[in-house]
């Protein structure tokens, strides 16, 4: 665990450093407090078989968790554990017709993986689609896209020869690689076999469905991405480290310049001042000095009990 500063350190830090730096003090902190989760999160066209992939992906093959053949109740998508640190969003998913794609893909492009899916049986990707992918693609920055997005060829049982589903594959491949610049993460499965073999107990099915391939993908995914993630802290948390640190290192200069030119005024101003009692001080000192010399003279002549006779004396100086 990363220790970030303390409420009170960046409380007290508020005084030295930039604002900017004090919001990412304690964005860090809160991200700290918070449990953080990862999201993952399904994204396609409507009956691509979003929900049905998330519902084998929770082994929920009998009652379903995510309704299928239906939308979300939620714009932002239904939520379900995955396991303690993930959760799997099931989203309503592309909406050709809807003004606010921009707001949807902005929610989208939150999550930490998204899994674009489509139905093979569908031939090739449609124009929405492939416009949706790209516009994912220009929302995430070039070097996080293969560790943020991968595709999941659906329905896989519908096309059984398997020529044909190379063939779709091979195009479909080539649409992603055209929309997103990069090869990303592709997967072909079939939610319905998964279900079948489930139900039947038949673990060659399973294995034929892909859902195990993909949940090994998944869980190998959630490690190197929880490892990335803690790099990446520790990285912005020494980079804010440096910035704060050169921001007192300034702020010290400056202080100290004050205090310099704080010191050289009031020196300016009371130096005469000093110098000039200290010029009275060492004036009554020497009176005083020479008072004491009479008064040693005077008690040697025996004359301290004339009190007229010593006033008169020290009159006459
Ligand atoms: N044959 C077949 N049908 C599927 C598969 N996955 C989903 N379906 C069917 O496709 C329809 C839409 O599925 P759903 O999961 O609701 O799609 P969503 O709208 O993208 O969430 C349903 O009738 C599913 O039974 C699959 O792998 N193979
Ligand atoms: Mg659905």
């Amino acid at each position: 665990m990363i220790k970030v500063l303390s409420k009170y350190d960046i409380d007290k830090l508020k005084a030295y450093v930039d604002k900017e730096t004090i919001l990412q003090w304690e964005g860090m902190l809160n991200r700290q407090n918070a449990e953080d989760k990862i999201i993952i999160a399904n994204t396609g066209l409507f009956s691509s078989g979003k929900s049905s992939l998330f519902n084998a992906l929770l082994d929920q093959t009998d009652v379903e968790r995510f309704p299928v053949g239906a939308i979300p109740t939620t714009k932002k998508g239904d939520r379900e554990r995955l396991n303690e640190h993930v959760e799997i969003v099931d989203t309503p998913g592309i909406d050709a017709s809807a003004e606010d794609d921009e707001a949807a893909l902005n929610m989208l492009i939150q999550a930490d993986l998204i899994i674009m899916t489509h139905n093979v049986k569908m031939g090739m990707l449609n124009k929405s689609e492939f416009e949706w992918l790209r516009g994912i693609a220009e929302r995430i920055p070039g070097d996080e896209l293969k560790r943020r997005l991968m595709f999941v060829c659906t329905w896989m049982d519908a096309l059984p020869v398997l020529e044909d589903l190379e063939k779709v594959k091979e195009e479909i491949r080539r649409q992603i690689e055209m929309a997103v610049g990069q090869e990303i993460a592709f997967l072909q499965v079939s939610a319905k076999r998964y279900c079948l073999a489930k139900k039947k107990n038949n673990p060659q099915l399973q294995t034929a469905s892909n859902i195990p391939l993909l949940k090994e993908y998944l869980k190998n995914w959630i490690e190197q991405y929880e490892k990335i993630m803690k790099q990446e802290r520790k990285k912005e948390l020494h980079i804010l480290c440096q910035v704060s640190e050169r921001q007192l290192q300034v702020r010290q200069k400056k202080l100290e310049q004050e205090y310099e030119n704080r010191k050289s005024q009031i020196d300016k101003k009371y130096l005469p001042v000093i110098r000039i009692w200290k010029s009275k001080w060492e004036n009554f000192m020497e009176r005083r000095r020479d008072i004491n010399d009479m008064l040693e003279k005077l008690r040697q002549e025996d004359l301290t009990d004339d009190y007229d006779i010593f006033k008169r004396k020290i009159k006459g100086i």
